[in-house]
């Protein structure tokens, strides 16, 4: 058997387990390695995963878990588009007796029985690395530096902790600030916008945050355009650390990147059979991550697989 069974998601006599997985879109690089990652992990783990994309929109992503409720799947995984919002849905999933594995992204529900685990990065802490690194790079000067932040997706995990963990990590240098901060959804069309406004209404920039890799790239489309040099003029720091990224920090352009790992879905799929078997799990499992200078970018560049 195990050919795709478009069909009704009731397992039936088989012992398969059927994974509901709802993706907030496809925004990024780093959403593409996870998808990819999450839709191979499966297929090697012999899990039978019914895939929906909602396209960045919540609303989307509350109809798939409530079809997948309907189907009776196993377990339903999903990453949250935004934090708040979700309490109704995860409390039918629940009242279904299906387990949820928040991945990826975190929701702000009081009740966390709702959920059975969140695996995925701890996005605060890269936000203080980024910060850390801008600290040390002005370190002993007390000139002042004007930054500009690049946002993720407004009311998604990722942009709120990156940006906290940031403004936590410069507060106690006052000469460096932020100046102009916006959201570019994460999406290198809107990186390049949004950096072209900034351009515009902000003389002299010294430093660009972007919270991934792609808003940065856009970014540094809109500085060139400027007649500035990025990497130079401006400094840049992203998160992340997919391929198009690093190789922009191999080539200078940008100056730092704190990685974020979307090969979410080995774990994922472990944790999914033990959620369908009825084991507890730990409530939260973080990935393990690094950060790149630009020579660690030109070792690293040749062994990225996404
Ligand atoms: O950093 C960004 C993507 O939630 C960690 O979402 C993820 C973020 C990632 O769009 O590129």
């Amino acid at each position: 058997g195990g050919g795709d069974d478009a069909g009704s998601g009731n397992s039936g006599g088989d012992d398969k387990i059927t994974l509901g997985f709802s993706q907030v879109g496809a925004e990024s690089g780093w959403r593409t390695a996870n998808t990819k990652s999450i839709q191979e992990s499966a297929a090697s783990a012999g899990i039978d995963l019914k895939f929906s994309d909602a396209q960045g929109k919540q609303e989307n992503q509350i109809s798939a878990i409530r079809n997948f409720i309907t189907q009776k799947v196993d377990v339903i995984a999903f990453s949250p588009v935004v934090t708040s919002g979700w309490d109704a849905v995860l409390k039918e999933a629940k009242d279904a007796g299906i387990p949820v594995i928040l991945t990826d992204r975190a929701v702000d529900s009081q009740d966390t029985s709702l959920y059975e685990t969140f695996i995925g990065s701890d996005f605060v802490e890269e936000g203080k690395k980024a910060g850390d690194w801008l600290v040390k790079e002005y370190e002993g000067k007390t000139d002042k530096v004007n930054v500009v932040e690049l946002q993720g997706t407004t009311g998604s995990a990722p942009a709120i902790d990156r940006q906290k963990g940031f403004a936590e990590a410069i507060k106690a240098n006052p000469n460096i600030t932020i100046v102009k901060s916006q959201t570019g959804d994460f999406k290198r069309a809107d990186g390049k916008t949004v950096m072209e406004t900034f351009l515009q209404s902000t003389p002299d920039i010294d430093v660009l945050y972007a919270h991934n890799d792609d808003m940065g790239l856009g970014a540094i489309e809109a500085i060139e355009a400027a007649g500035k040099k990025p990497g130079t003029d401006i400094k840049i720091i992203t998160v992340d650390a997919v391929k198009d990224g690093m190789t922009a920090l191999a080539d200078g352009k940008i100056n730092f990147i704190v990685e974020c790992s979307p090969l979410l879905g080995p774990q994922l799929m472990d944790l999914a059979k033990k959620a369908a078997a009825g084991e507890t799990l730990e409530k939260r499992v973080l990935t393990e991550e690094t950060t790149f200078t630009q020579e660690q970018a030109k070792t690293e560049l040749p062994n990225r697989k996404y």
